[in-house]
């Protein structure tokens, strides 16, 4: 079978579809790609190994050739079985990730796989899979997949350090489609229309663009106030608030809030916070951490006692109840923003892996009300690995900080600052290290200059 025939084959079984499809991302996009249908036609499969086989890259070696699970596995196996080359497998279940049978099949540490797969669409099940072979100390040589659909094509091998491979890229299926007259030539139209406005101009790759102004402008006061300190004043009466709060207000460009602490709240708290965050120049978060219906949360955010979309640029979110919640929060005002929570620094807290991707997934998708996440991990190495994951133009912030504790009795877990900001966080959300010290001004200098490095 020639490359032209498989691709009408593909179309003739649905694994290739035109229409109007919401991807993962919430993108909606002219066409589908299911290349998992192919498990039900053997034929095809045996096809695309030899068409792969055909393509292989000859300047390349490699030990193993390792399955992306689960679409590319089948073809990886038939490929395995044509080019005589050992499989390994990962398992896609999250409990075992990290632990000895996390990897089926036989391996040493240093040799070199190439990773297969179906489709790559932003890359993510590519580097998870190569992240998860390195962590058994494999080497990777490069990933082959049978179709490139990201619609920026670029610099994958030096953003990544592997090569990539494709058998089509998404044009090319097109083109072939096209000219067999089984797309027409307004929905050929529609699809460049569609790669190419969502491709990223290369003009564009360095200067960053913000997920929306709020965003923007807090990394810009980080810059300029030359601080990645949040300072999280998490205190019961308000003299003692203001009080650390005028001697740390120097230090810091947020202000994280747990307003409903306060056990003397009253209005002109509200006034008087607002005062000090002109004087001293920090932005307002309140860590409310929204989790209902979107009915209940906008009358939570804007109304009730403390009214927090009147003074809060920022508040926190869980996205539990599905993305609706901030349809809920934002539809009806300007000017605010969120940070959506990706990972909790709590001692066995329940997000998995899969929420954390569709938190992710959904603060693309809300950039203009979403100006990042919270995250943690247990170190440098897996903060870094969140935040491989999050898109550009958003922030990283990381509670769970703290330089001369290792935790508390009631399920918190620190990491110092240095593993925060060396794992890639933007900003270190302290509470306790700044508030119990018996010097605040002092701890929050300590904080802001550990988080510069
Ligand atoms: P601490 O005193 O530094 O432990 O305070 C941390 C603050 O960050 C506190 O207000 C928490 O509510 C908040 N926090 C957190 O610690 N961990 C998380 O995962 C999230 C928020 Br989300």
């Amino acid at each position: 079978m020639t490359k032209t025939e498989f691709i009408k084959e593909l179309h003739r079984i649905g694994a290739i579809k035109f229409g109007s499809f919401v991807l993962k991302s919430g993108i909606t996009s002219p066409f589908y790609l299911n290349l998992r249908l192919i498990v039900s036609h053997p034929q095809l499969l045996k096809s695309i190994s030899s068409l792969i086989t055909q393509s292989l890259p000859l300047n390349i070696s490699y030990d193993h050739l390792v399955g992306v699970p689960y679409a590319g596995i089948p073809i990886a196996s038939c490929l395995a079985v044509d080019i005589n080359k050992p499989l390994l497998i990962p398992r896609k279940e999250e409990k075992a990730y990290g632990s000895k049978d996390a990897i089926i099949g036989e391996f040493a540490a240093g040799e070199k796989c190439l990773i297969i797969e179906d489709i790559i669409t932003s890359g993510e099940s590519i580097l998870e899979t190569a992240d998860n072979l390195k962590n058994h100390g494999l080497k990777i040589a490069g990933a082959f997949v049978v179709i490139d659909r990201r619609a920026d094509q670029d610099n994958f091998e030096s953003r990544n350090g592997f090569p990539l491979f494709a058998l089509f890229n998404i044009e090319e299926v097109v083109s072939v489609l096209f000219e067999d007259s089984l797309i027409s030539k307004a929905q050929k139209e529609e699809i460049n229309e569609f790669l190419k406005s969502s491709a990223i101009p290369a003009s564009n790759e360095d200067t960053l663009q913000f997920s929306n102004t709020l965003t923007e402008k807090l990394s810009t006061l980080m810059g300029s106030k030359q601080t990645r300190l949040v300072l999280s004043l998490d205190v019961e009466d308000s003299n003692t608030f203001f009080d650390i709060l005028e001697k740390t207000g120097n230090e810091i460009a947020l202000l994280k809030t747990h307003i409903d602490i306060l056990k003397d709240f009253e209005p002109s708290f509200i006034t008087r916070l607002q005062e000090m965050s002109q004087k001293y120049n920090f932005l307002i978060f309140e860590d409310r951490k929204f989790a209902d219906i979107g009915n209940t949360v906008r009358h939570q955010y804007q109304g009730g006692v403390y009214n927090i979309s009147d003074w809060a640029e920022f508040v926190t979110v869980h996205m539990i109840a599905g993305e609706h919640i901030l349809n809920g929060l934002f539809d009806n005002i300007q000017n605010r923003s969120s940070f959506l929570l990706a990972k909790m620094s709590a001692k066995n807290n329940l997000i998995s892996e899969n929420y954390t991707r569709k938190v992710l997934e959904i603060g693309k998708k809300y950039s203009s009300v979403v100006s990042g996440f919270i995250g943690h991990g247990a170190n440098a190495e897996e903060i870094a690995k969140l935040k491989k994951k999050i898109p550009k133009g958003f922030l990283l912030l990381m509670p769970g900080v703290q330089i001369d504790s290792k935790g508390d009795s009631l399920g918190q877990t620190y990491l110092s600052p240095e593993s925060a900001i060396k794992g890639g966080a933007d900003a270190i959300i302290v509470g306790r290290g700044i508030t119990h010290s018996s010097n605040p001004l002092e701890a929050a200098k300590r904080y802001r200059e550990a988080s510069l490095i």
